[in-house]
């Protein structure tokens, strides 16, 4: 959070805009440069095509001046992290930061090995991140619980009740001075000053490798177009993701995990597609609380 306050952000405000932000990525095409694991590569960089951003994969740091200075915006994604990586990964951070480029952190399995407790210290020391984003056991590391114990990447059960995930949320975002979000079935987001809980999506999303990755892809695309308000960004970021999810989860032709994955892909080319055509229609779907 900035030492003025905020303007609270309302659902008829975040809905008001929520079109208009999308369309504006789509008719701008912003870089949007992912640092991200193995896993997840392609499906991100057709997520990115889908909401209307220009993907690049580069896990390279030496090219990050160069990409920095195109005026998009950067992922660093921990999922597959290796020493090398996390040197890639600082200065690409560098170079983001020098020009303001927005850059989004996800810790995938932060709390899982003692190297990626390690890495996001390194990487949290390193440069700032205008966003980072993780699921519970994630973002807890992040915030500095100690003690925390994920099997891989997934966060597990939660063990913290929403006023519990809020209070965490919120304080590490005023801590950071950024915006901080935790996924789950309910997504609670934060600038530290203000605070938001989101319940669209669909469980298949839960089903699937690669979810919160692309989520991450979807928030850094928009927070390339949309820099006045970051919290703003990361909120059409995350509706624009899940309400394509809940049209795809109920469709017809979507029998599970397998098939959800392209049906989610065309969900969100069709988001944005109405988006671009002024049919706004898709944000009645908005489920937000303000805290
Ligand atoms: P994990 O590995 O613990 O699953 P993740 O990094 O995959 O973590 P998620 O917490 O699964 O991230 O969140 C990714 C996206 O999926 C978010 O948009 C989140 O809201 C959504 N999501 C996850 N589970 C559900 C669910 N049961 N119902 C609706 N949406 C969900
Ligand atoms: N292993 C290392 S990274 C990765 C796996 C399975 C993908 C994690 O993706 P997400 O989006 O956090 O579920
Ligand atoms: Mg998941
Ligand atoms: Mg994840």
């Amino acid at each position: 959070a900035s030492s003025t306050s905020k303007k609270q952000l309302t659902r008829n405000d975040i809905v008001a805009q929520l079109p208009d932000i999308i369309k504006r990525m789509a008719e701008r095409k912003p870089l949007c440069h992912n640092m991200t694991n193995l896993v997840v590569q392609n499906f991100a960089a057709n997520v990115a095509l889908a909401v209307g951003s220009s993907p690049i994969m580069s896990n390279n740091g030496l090219e990050a001046g160069d990409l920095a200075a195109l005026g998009g915006s950067l992922v660093i994604n921990m999922g597959t992290t290796t020493p090398e990586m996390r040197s890639n990964h600082l200065k690409a951070l560098a170079a983001y930061n020098a020009v303001g480029g927005p850059v989004l952190l996800d810790p995938v399995g932060a709390g899982a090995t003692q190297h990626r407790k390690d890495g996001v210290k390194a990487l949290m020391a390193g440069g700032y991140f205008d966003l980072i984003k993780g699921n519970e056991g994630e973002i807890r590391t992040v915030s500095g619980a100690q003690g925390v114990k994920q099997h891989g990447v997934d966060s597990g059960a939660s063990q913290l009740t929403l006023e519990d995930r809020v209070k965490l949320v919120t304080g590490t975002a005023a801590r950071e001075r950024n915006i901080v979000l935790m996924t789950g079935a309910t997504d609670v987001v934060s600038d530290g000053e203000r605070t938001l809980t989101i319940s669209n999506g669909h469980k298949y999303l839960g089903e699937i490798t690669g979810s919160g990755c692309t989520l991450g892809t979807t928030i850094a695309s928009v927070m390339a177009v949309e820099r006045d308000d970051k919290l703003l960004a990361a909120v059409a970021g995350i509706l624009m993701y899940e309400i394509a999810a809940e049209r795809a989860g109920i469709r017809e032709d979507v029998k599970g995990p397998g098939t959800f994955v392209p049906a989610f892909i065309d969900e969100l080319y069709r988001v944005r597609q109405e988006c671009v055509n002024g049919d706004s229609r898709w944000v009645d779907a908005v489920k937000i609380d303000v805290v």
